[in-house]
């Protein structure tokens, strides 16, 4: 399974900067094309896990970036975004999006002046427009359908017509579907619309190196306002994280102890991301390789197996179960056994972060 997250944001936001900062890009900012990167997902549980089973290779869990590479906004246009981006966006898992708070002379902002909380705003609306957009559309044709519609598909026309009425008074008062009050019915019967309110959404505020000193209460300022059910903000020097993304290791622990950055913002994103989207990994281990899995919360033994390979969850008969602090304190598998520590589970144990699983099946 891959991790897709869409990276939005007005012109000169700094968007494609976060880019090269998550994926230790150098995507040219002329701007213009979309861009794609992967990051692979920090696990130090990974390496120690190795030191153990001296596999051929390490194999990271991953999350896709794309850089929209145009603004959220079509300039001279009062409002809504390009049919290329929506295409983008709505395909996305989560979405990133990119707004300014660093000032510079020779960057201007495209609005003639930095204003963080109204370029926030600007961008939720955008979102919600699209939304909306869609809605309406739908509203419409479900107004034809009804018209001529038979006896037997009246009700279910007109649930869905009162579902989309629902969530579009909601969105004109500002609240984004992911805010929604659904039933797991209702969840179901919108999630083919993509809809992009619905979808988790990380507020990356592109601070200066300036405000470095005050990113912390500035953080703490916008997040008090902004943080939401599914929506998470952290502030980030993308062009310092864009600089240190390209160091070594030592170099860039370096540069980031002399600015007081605890963690490197790839790290941060990438932390909040799992969290935003209920992603945990569970790991598998052997000879052949070490490797994390990212499954969202809550998923039963047997459709992680089929993460793996489809014929393990058909043929899925156990999984060895051992949780990654336990195999730890061991040191061996054989001695965890001996320990009693290695569990045998069934197809709807919930699996757990952390778990190492060896699955027991035939095909
Ligand atoms: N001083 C300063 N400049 C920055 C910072 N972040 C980005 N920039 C600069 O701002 C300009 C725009 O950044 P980009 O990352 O290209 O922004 P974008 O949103 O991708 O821009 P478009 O794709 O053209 O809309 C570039 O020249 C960056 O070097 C920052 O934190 N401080
Ligand atoms: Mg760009």
């Amino acid at each position: 399974m891959g991790v897709d997250i869409g990276i939005v944001g007005l012109a000169k936001s700094g968007k494609t900067t976060v880019f090269n900062a998550l994926t230790r890009g150098s995507a040219s900012i002329e701007g213009g094309e979309a861009h794609v990167g992967i990051t692979k997902v920090p696990d130090p549980r990974l390496e120690k896990l190795a030191a153990i089973f001296k596999p051929q290779r390490i194999v990271p869990a991953e999350v896709k970036y794309t850089d929209i590479g145009a603004s959220a906004k079509v300039p001279g246009k009062e409002k809504g975004m390009s049919s290329q981006v929506l295409a983008l966006l709505s395909k996305a898992d989560a979405i990133i999006s990119v707004v300014r708070a660093f000032s510079a002379e020779s960057v201007p902002h495209p609005e003639g002046s930095v204003d963080t909380e109204r370029d926030i705003a600007a961008m939720n609306f955008e979102l919600a427009f699209s939304d909306l957009a869609i809605i309406e559309k739908r509203l419409e044709r479900l107004e034809d359908s009804l018209n001529g519609a038979k006896h037997t598909e009246r009700p279910g026309f007109l649930k869905e017509q009162e579902l989309l009425a629902r969530l579009k008074a909601g969105l004109e008062k500002g609240i984004p579907l992911r805010e929604a009050q659904l039933t797991a019915e209702e969840a179901k019967a919108v999630s083919g619309y993509q809809f992009l309110t619905a979808k988790p959404l990380l507020i990356v505020v592109n601070i200066g190196e300036e405000q470095l000193s005050k990113a912390v209460s500035l953080e703490a300022e916008f997040a008090s306002r902004h943080t939401r059910p599914k929506c998470l903000l952290v502030t980030l020097c993308g062009k310092l994280e864009m600089e240190l993304a390209e160091l070594d290791a030592a170099a860039a622990q370096e540069m980031q102890d002399s600015y007081g950055i605890k963690e490197p913002g790839l790290n941060l994103v990438i932390g909040l991301s799992y969290e935003l989207l209920g992603l945990i990994s569970f790991l598998t281990v052997g000879a052949d390789e070490v490797r994390a899995w990212p499954i969202p919360k809550s998923t039963e033994a047997v459709k992680a197996a089929g993460k793996v390979h489809t014929d393990i969850e058909r043929g899925f008969i156990r999984a060895e179960v051992i949780s990654y602090d336990d195999l730890m304190k061991c040191g061996s598998l054989a001695e965890a056994k001996k320990k009693g520590l290695l569990r045998l589970e069934g197809k709807s144990y919930i699996v757990q972060d952390g778990d190492v699983i060896n699955y027991l099946f035939n095909v």
